[in-house]
């Protein structure tokens, strides 16, 4: 029974080596690039490259309280498992906006 857990624990590991990270700036108030698309498993990660504004990344389908600000010269990341269209905002700053499109690893 073991062996078969180790064997599964491998076999996650080995389809985790070909996940991405994506890295998204937020300069300016601005997403960049605002639409990205990615694969199930890929990881996001917002970089709030600003002198001074602070921001958050908030997807209101997924998450009902506002989270956390970022602020300059941190950064935020959110692994998605599945595919799916997923918006957000700026809680601060309702007309940032930016989406995340998740496609079924190839
Ligand atoms: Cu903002």
């Amino acid at each position: 029974m073991r062996i078969f857990i180790v064997i599964i624990l491998l076999l996650s590991a080995l389809g985790s080596v070909n996940a991405k990270e994506v890295v998204v700036k937020i300069f300016k108030k601005q997403f960049i690039p605002a639409e990205i698309i990615i694969e199930a498993g890929d990881t996001v990660i917002w970089k709030n490259v600003e002198k001074r504004q602070y921001h958050n990344v908030w997807f209101k389908q997924l998450v009902k309280e506002e989270p956390d600000y970022i602020f300059p010269g941190e950064s935020y990341q959110r692994t998605f498992s599945k595919p799916g269209d997923f918006a957000y905002e700026c809680g601060p700053h309702p007309k940032m906006v930016g989406v995340v499109k998740v496609v079924t690893r190839q």
